[in-house]
């Protein structure tokens, strides 16, 4: 797992040096979930798998931006799921937008999740990695460098609301839990960009953000094996929650395929307490 981690900061390094340099704009191909993929996501998902190939230790990687699972060595231990570049309509007006792995062993599932690391490209450039079953692990790149920070724990209570989805398509029980939160004095802080988002939320020692389902899309829009699954273990780890709308833990959710998506709610335990009781029968 070390030499995972090793080859993700090299790839950290190399997709930062890519957003800073590489012309922006759309390609004239789409992926699989029919979004038009940018310059930037074919030429970062390029990158990954040059560097992910050169292990042995790697099954298969299976990327947003593929159709396909990428088999690589057949006796090997990890399967890698990824999203390459994180926040697509966001980078070219130069908000923040990250990297997401996970590395899954013996099944592609929550339950088979070994650890996740995320990458935010904004300011700085920060990482999270999260071994399951130990606190999630914060580092900042300094002089190329990722330096240790500090291990993140999340309160029991935090400030921030973080609601992603079309409004107009919320259902109504979602849009009573939102506007009740923000009636109980929680700020607004959402950037349309996941990874910026939930790192807001874990590093300020909690809050809410959702990604609902909605009437135009009642499975959400999130990915489970590259962005949901992976944020879940760090906030589990971190002492919060990450559920589904039934309420499910998120490191219990079996895709049945690997590019399905799922509402998703990471927060605190009195957050996700209240997102429990507001869904309790419904979507
Ligand atoms: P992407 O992988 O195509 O960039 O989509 C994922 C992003 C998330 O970062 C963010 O939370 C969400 O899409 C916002 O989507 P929307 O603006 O469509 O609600
Ligand atoms: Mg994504």
């Amino acid at each position: 797992m070390e030499r995972i981690f090793t080859k993700i900061e090299e790839i950290a390094l190399k997709i930062d040096n890519l957003i800073k340099t590489a012309e922006g704009g759309y390609s004239e191909s789409s992926n699989s979930t029919g979004d038009t993929q940018l310059k930037l996501d074919i030429q970062s998902d390029e990158i990954i798998e040059k560097v992910l190939k050169e292990l042995p230790e790697i099954k298969a990687i299976i990327s947003e931006e593929k159709e396909d699972i990428l088999e690589l060595n057949s006796d090997a231990q990890y399967t890698v799921c990824y999203d390459p570049l994180d926040g697509s309509s966001i980078v070219d007006y130069n908000l923040s937008v990250g990297s997401i792995f996970g590395i899954y062993e013996n099944g592609l599932d929550g339950a088979s999740l070994k650890a996740s690391v995320y990458i935010v490209y904004g300011p700085r450039v920060e990482m999270i990695k999260t071994v399951r079953g130990s606190k999630p692990k914060h580092y900042r790149l300094i002089n190329n460098k990722f330096i240790l920070q500090s291990e993140i724990i999340l309160n029991s209570h935090g400030t921030l609301n973080a609601p992603g989805g079309t409004q107009k398509n919320w259902y109504p029980h979602h849009k009573e839990l939102i506007d009740l939160f923000f009636k109980d004095g929680y700020r607004l802080r959402y950037s349309g960009g996941m990874v910026p988002d939930l790192h807001q939320v874990l590093l300020k020692g909690g809050g809410l953000f959702s990604y609902p389902g909605t009437t135009d899309k009642p499975k959400g829009k999130l990915r489970a094996l590259f962005e949901v699954i992976p944020f879940a273990l760090a906030f589990i780890e971190a002492g919060g929650e990450a559920i589904d709308n039934r309420g499910i833990s998120l490191l219990e959710f079996k895709p049945s395929h690997p590019h399905d998506t799922t509402p998703c709610f990471f927060g605190s335990k009195d957050e996700i307490k209240r997102v429990k009781e507001a869904y309790s029968g419904k979507e």
